[in-house]
C-alpha cells in the first residue's frame, strides 16, 4: 500500500469508465480459484463496508481501513490480501482514485460482469483514514452462528430482514477456502456466475453435516460437492428470513432488483459523498 493518498477532490480527475474496464480486465485468471477474481472482489467490497456501525458512525468503506493492520489481519478478512494485491496496479495507474472507491467499484464490476444486475455506484470516498481508524475485530458476521447473530450484525449496519436475505444471495458466487476461513467448497456448480442459485440450492438439497476434521459445516447429501455454512442454514430455518428465500428462489428478477439496492446501500454506509458526486450505472463489457 505504498501508493500516495488521493486528495479530497481528486476523484474528479478520474475517468471511471476506464477504471471499470481495467478492473473487468483483471477478473479472469485461469490459475486462480475457479478462474475469476470476481467473487473475492465482491467479498473485498463487502468486508470493506460491512464494518459500519450506525450508532458510532465508525467503519464502512470510507477510508478503506481494511488495508491497514490490525483490520487486514482480522480472521474474517483472511485471503482478501489476494484481492487487494490484484487491484494495487490500478491505484498506481489512477493515483486519483481512493482505495475506498477502488475496492467498492471492484465489487460492482464483478457483480455486473459475472452476470448480475446493474449496480448504481458513486465516487468520493476519502483516502485519509489511518490504522488508528481500524474497526475492532468482530464487526463482520461469524459463520458458525445463527439467525440471532446475523440479525445483530446487519441491524447494526442498518439493514432489515429483506435486505439481509437479498445480500446473502451473493453466496451464489465463489467458494470457501480451508486456508482462509477454514470452511471448504462452493455453494453451487457455477461459482463465477451471478444467479439466484444460493436460494434454489438451499431449498432443493438435503443438507447434512460434513464428515471431516474441519469446522462444522454442511454438504449436500446427493453429491457432497456443495456446501452451506451454519449461518447460511439460518436462512432456511428462520421463518422471517425464509419468506424472502422462497421469493428469491422462484423470482430471479425480484432477487436482482432487491440485491442491487441493498448492495449499493452497503457500499455507501457511512460515506459522506460530495453533493455533486455523479451516480454511475456502468454498461457491462461484451
Ligand atoms: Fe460471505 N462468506 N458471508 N457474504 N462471501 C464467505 C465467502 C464469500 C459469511 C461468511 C463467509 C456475505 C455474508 C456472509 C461473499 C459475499 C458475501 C466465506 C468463505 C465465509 C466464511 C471465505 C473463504 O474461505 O474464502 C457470513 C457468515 C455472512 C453473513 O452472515 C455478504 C452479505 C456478501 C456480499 C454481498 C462472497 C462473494 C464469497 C466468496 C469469496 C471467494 O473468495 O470466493
Amino acid at each position: 500500500n505504498s501508493a500516495t493518498a488521493s486528495s479530497a477532490d481528486s476523484w474528479r480527475k478520474v475517468n471511471f469508465y476506464n477504471v471499470y474496464k481495467d478492473i473487468a480486465d483483471l477478473l479472469e485468471d485461469e490459475n486462480y480459484d475457479d478462474g475469476s477474481y470476481g467473487p473475492v472482489f465482491v467479498r473485498l467490497a463487502w468486508h470493506s463496508s460491512g464494518t459500519f456501525d450506525t450508532k458510532t458512525k465508525t467503519g464502512g468503506s470510507d477510508g478503506a481501513t481494511i488495508r491497514f493492520a490490525p483490520e487486514s489481519g482480522h480472521g474474517a478478512n483472511a485471503g482478501l490480501d489476494a484481492a487487494r494485491a490484484r487491484l494495487e496496479p490500478l491505484k498506481k495507474k489512477y493515483p486519483n482514485i481512493s482505495y475506498g472507491d477502488l475496492y467498492t467499484l471492484a465489487g460492482v464490476v464483478a457483480v455486473q460482469e459475472l452476470g448480475g444486475p446493474t449496480v448504481r455506484w458513486r465516487p468520493g470516498r476519502s483516502d485519509y483514514k489511518t490504522a488508528a481508524d481500524c474497526t475492532p475485530d468482530g464487526r463482520l458476521p461469524d459463520a458458525a452462528q445463527g439467525a440471532g447473530h446475523v440479525r445483530d450484525v446487519f441491524y447494526r449496519m442498518g439493514f432489515n430482514d429483506q435486505e439481509i436475505v437479498a445480500l446473502i444471495g451473493a453466496h451464489a458466487l465463489g467458494r470457501c477456502h480451508s486456508t482462509r476461513s477454514g470452511y471448504e467448497g462452493p455453494w453451487n456448480a457455477s461459482p463465477t456466475v451471478f444467479t439466484n442459485f444460493f436460494f434454489t440450492e438451499l431449498l432443493d438439497n438435503t443438507w447434512v453435516p460434513k464428515k471431516w476434521n474441519g469446522p462444522f459445516q454442511y454438504v449436500d447429501k446427493n453429491s457432497g460437492a456443495f456446501m452451506m455454512l451454519p449461518a447460511d442454514m439460518a436462512f432456511k430455518t428462520d421463518p422471517q428470513f425464509r419468506k424472502y428465500v422462497d421469493k428469491y428462489a422462484t423470482d430471479q428478477d425480484a432477487f436482482f432488483a432487491d440485491f442491487t439496492k441493498a448492495f449499493t446501500k452497503l457500499l455507501e454506509l457511512g460515506v459522506k459523498f460530495p453533493e455533486d458526486a455523479p451516480v454511475y450505472e456502468f454498461k457491462t463489457l461484451e
